[in-house]
């Protein structure tokens, strides 16, 4: 079947086959919102879960995550137009100070992969910028990513940040990075530590679901 085979190549990494598939399932009238579920999200969930076991590793998911922007882009439209809605809001970021964007752009990917939209804000972040996009875009999910130890400090500001608008309540803020550890995420009063991307994705709809539910 079509989405299977969709799955399978987004697993192996072949963007323009999928954008292909993708496209034929189109043509052949398959709702958007199957081919997103049933075959690329299928797929990059099976990534992400090979990536959590160690069986592959960053090249391997970098390259299915193009496979599945190359056939979201196509997707894309239609899911507008047709009203299905993301399962979520997050805008992600490496912390002020901080240029290292790789593990952040893996985190991002994922918690796409979930259906969730993720506003990217890029690397050296200000705190006042996660603030201000989690209450102009209405997010559910604040993610910080911090890589060095002169930096991780920096995602405690973006928590008093968030205290200081008022925005705790009704605004779960993750964290990770590799300096970064689940006591370091009690200390500062975060909402969750997750130390690899599709554990992050895994909480990030957990979190998404609860909240949109209440
Ligand atoms: Co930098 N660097 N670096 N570096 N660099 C490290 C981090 C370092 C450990 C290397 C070392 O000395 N052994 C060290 C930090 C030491 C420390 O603080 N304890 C270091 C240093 C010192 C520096 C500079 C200061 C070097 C210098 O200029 N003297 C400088 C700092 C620049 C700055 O940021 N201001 C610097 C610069 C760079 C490059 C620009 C050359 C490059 C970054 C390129 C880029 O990102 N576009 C770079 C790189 C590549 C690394 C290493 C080699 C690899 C990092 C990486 O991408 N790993 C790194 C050494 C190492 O880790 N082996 C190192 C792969 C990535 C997938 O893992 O980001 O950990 P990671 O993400 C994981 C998890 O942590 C988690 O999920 C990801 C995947 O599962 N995760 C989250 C990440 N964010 C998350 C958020 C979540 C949840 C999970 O929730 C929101």
């Amino acid at each position: 079947m079509i989405l299977t085979e969709i799955s399978e190549n987004l697993q192996k990494g072949k963007a323009k086959i999928v954008a292909e598939l993708v496209q034929k399932a189109i043509d052949e009238g398959i709702p958007a919102s199957q081919i997103l579920d049933e075959g690329l999200l299928a797929g990059m969930s099976v990534i992400g879960v090979k990536f959590k076991n160690n069986e592959v590793y960053v090249p391997e998911v970098l390259i299915a995550a193009r496979a599945m922007n190359a056939g979201v882009a196509l997707l894309k439209p239609l899911l507008a137009s047709s009203g299905v809605k993301a399962k979520g809001k997050a805008c992600i970021g490496t912390v002020k100070g901080d240029l290292h964007d790789i593990g952040k752009n893996l985190v991002k990917m994922m918690i796409e992969g979930k259906g969730i939209e993720v506003i990217d804000l890029g690397t050296d972040v200000e705190p006042s910028r996660f603030i201000e996009t989690a209450i102009n875009e209405n997010c559910q999910l604040i993610c910080c990513s911090a890589l060095l130890t002169t930096t991780m400090g920096a995602i405690g500001d973006v928590v008093k940040a968030a205290e200081a608008a008022g925005i705790r309540e009704k605004t779960k803020i993750m964290i990770g990075g590799a300096p970064v550890t689940q006591s370091f995420c009690d200390q500062i009063g975060a909402d969750a530590y997750t130390p690899d991307a599709a554990t992050a994705a895994e909480v990030a709809l957990e979190f998404c679901e609860k909240m949109l539910a209440q």
